[in-house]
């Protein structure tokens, strides 16, 4: 009885570890937030495995690479904002851009330049990372923001459903994938 009691021990502990290493591997990261950190949870750009990063002359010793899991998993907060040319108001979902920066260790005194797929960047001062509640939408109206659309994450913040300048409208970016720290 007793060592049936510890092989089935040692089995559920050999299954409740694949499936956690599974579960680490199992989704792709969609937002990496890199250089000046100091809560990474992932090494240095691998020149093979970070070929698109590679691709676009990124470096950096270490980063905190986001899942859509791990955003959906901080407080969200939905902000709607309305833009000429838009078919109206849309709602959008995700979590304060405080909160990611704040899991990944980055200073409040940090700028930080936002990248997308595109490569469209908008750098953010201390200063315009505080004028505004910022989010990392990763849904819109009710429905995931996908790659091809405004998606993995789009880096916006409220206007109370009121329009927005161009030049506001500038500094929101969709398509986002990387935020690094500088
Ligand atoms: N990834 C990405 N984000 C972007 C842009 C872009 O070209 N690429 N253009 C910016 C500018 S200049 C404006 S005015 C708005 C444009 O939003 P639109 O796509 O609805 O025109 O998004 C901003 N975010
Ligand atoms: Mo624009």
């Amino acid at each position: 009885m007793q060592k049936f009691l510890s092989i089935a021990t040692a089995v559920i502990t050999l299954l409740i570890a694949a499936v956690s290493s599974a579960s680490a591997q199992s989704e792709m990261p969609i937002l990496t937030i890199a250089g000046e950190i100091s809560h990474p949870n992932r090494g240095a750009l691998d020149p093979f495995r970070d070929a698109f990063l590679s691709h676009k002359d990124k470096t950096f010793a270490k980063a905190f690479a986001f899942t859509r899991s791990a955003l959906a998993a901080l407080p969200q907060t939905k902000i709607s904002t309305n833009v000429e040319g838009w078919p109206g108001k849309i709602e959008l979902e995700g979590p304060r851009l405080r909160d990611a920066l704040g899991a990944a260790g980055v200073a409040a005194n940090a700028t930080i330049v936002a990248t997308a797929l595109d490569g469209y960047t908008v750098e953010l001062t201390p200063e315009a990372r505080n004028a505004n509640d910022w989010i990392l939408a990763i849904a819109a109206d009710g429905a995931p923001l996908s790659i091809g659309g405004r998606g993995p994450v789009w880096l916006i913040h409220g206007t109370d459903g009121k329009a927005v300048s161009q030049e506001i409208e500038a500094t929101w970016v969709w398509a986002l994938y990387l935020l690094e720290v500088k």
